[in-house]
């Protein structure tokens, strides 16, 4: 499939019609919505993590749009989750909310507690959104694209589960630990990026485990810290690296402590010990810092659009893509199309239906 986004083009997989399902994003999110009630999850946190996730299947985030529902539905089954718990929100600091999750998931904390985040950063300028005791699974992308509709700038971090050494060890001590950013941009989509501090997201090596493939070198070592290409070696024995060396493992670092201690939150270490195993939800608090621009600069706002702009078209101008150009292309051609999923995920989904 081709699919077409301004002057891009990007190229995905082809895959055959058997090993594929076919999906509306309404069918998509028909699913999400039907196995999270079979859970017997507060209504208003279905629908919050339903649109997370036909989201993610939407922008072809496969890692994090319906394969979550099996990782989610793990934390459930071992009774990690307070499936009716509603969050609380307060108003902590006329800069600063902070919601605790109460052992749930983190979508439904984030819309709650996002309105009155935005509400203050554009009353004072800078904001903060303190979540404490989630569960988090999702990408971090449509929290920052919610503030970037809202007109700000935007900058997101959580920790995860402990399984990325560190640079020059050999053990597991930060988890792949996103950071996302977003800034607001009048006629375009936002620019925005979201990745990993790791090489790669966990839940993308277990898409190479459930399909046999060998993962790209620099990804994960095993047990002796040798470097390792088999996934479930790195999942089960090994870890994971992270990205950019030394870079990757002081950005992991900081997200840690910013999303952890500052928080009163729990490391990835203190994550994973709690929960037992890798594999399922994390449970941990997530950092989300909001800046209305009209408030920085103290210039004229469209001039300061201006050079911004000046500056995403010096990179796509000679080529480069922006982060989320791919996302946005695979969002339109989902939107007009629909999507293919893996049929052994699908059959995988259905199964917890049981
Ligand atoms: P990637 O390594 O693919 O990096 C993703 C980011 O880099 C996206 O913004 C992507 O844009 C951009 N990008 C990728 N390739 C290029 C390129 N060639 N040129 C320019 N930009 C590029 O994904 P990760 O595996 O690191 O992360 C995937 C997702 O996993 C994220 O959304 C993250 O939030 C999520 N995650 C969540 C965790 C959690 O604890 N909740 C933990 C870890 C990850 P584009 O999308 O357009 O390709
Ligand atoms: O893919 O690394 C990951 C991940 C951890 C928590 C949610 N996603």
């Amino acid at each position: 499939m081709t699919l077409l986004s301004g002057a891009y083009v990007y190229e995905y997989q082809v895959r055959s019609m058997s090993d594929t399902v076919h999906l509306s994003l309404d069918e998509v999110q028909a699913l999400a919505l039907r196995v999270l009630r079979h859970h017997g999850i507060i209504e208003a946190q279905v629908q919050a993590m339903a649109r997370v996730m036909t989201a993610g299947e939407r922008d072809h985030c496969h890692s994090h749009g319906l394969f979550r529902l099996l990782t989610c539905s793990q934390s459930l089954r071992e009774g990690k989750v307070a499936r009716d718990a509603l969050p609380t929100v307060e108003h902590r600091s006329p800069a600063l909310v902070a919601v605790d999750a109460q052992c749930n998931f983190s979508p439904l904390a984030f819309e709650l507690g996002s309105e009155l985040l935005i509400e203050k950063t554009r009353s004072v300028g800078l904001g903060a959104l303190v979540i404490n005791n989630c569960l988090h699974f999702s990408a971090l992308w449509p929290e920052v694209e919610r503030l970037t509709q809202a007109g700000l700038c935007a900058l997101i971090m959580t920790p995860s589960h402990a399984c990325v050494a560190p640079a020059g060890g050999k053990h597991a001590v930060f988890g792949t630990n996103p950071i996302a950013f977003g800034w607001p941009r009048a006629n375009a989509h936002p620019y925005v990026f979201d990745f990993a501090t790791s090489a790669i997201a966990r839940g993308e090596i277990d898409l190479y485990r459930r399909s046999g493939r060998t993962l790209p070198e620099g990804w994960g070592i095993d047990e002796h810290g040798a470097p390792c290409t088999d996934a479930a070696t790195v999942l089960q024995r090994g870890a994971m690296l992270t990205f950019g060396g030394y870079k990757g493992s002081a950005l992991a670092t900081m997200i840690e402590l910013m999303a952890g201690p500052l928080l009163g939150d729990l490391t990835s270490a203190e994550s994973v010990a709690i929960d037992g195993r890798p594999g399922g939800a994390p449970r941990h608090g997530e950092l989300i810092l909001a800046f209305d621009p009209r408030f920085f600069s103290g210039r004229d706002p469209p001039t300061d659009q201006a050079s911004a702009e000046a500056l995403l078209q010096a990179i796509s101008g000679q080529g480069a893509r922006l982060p989320s150009e791919r996302r946005y292309a695979a969002r339109a051609h989902s939107i007009a199309h629909g999507v293919d999923i893996a049929a052994a995920l699908h059959r995988d989904i259905l199964a917890l239906l049981d």
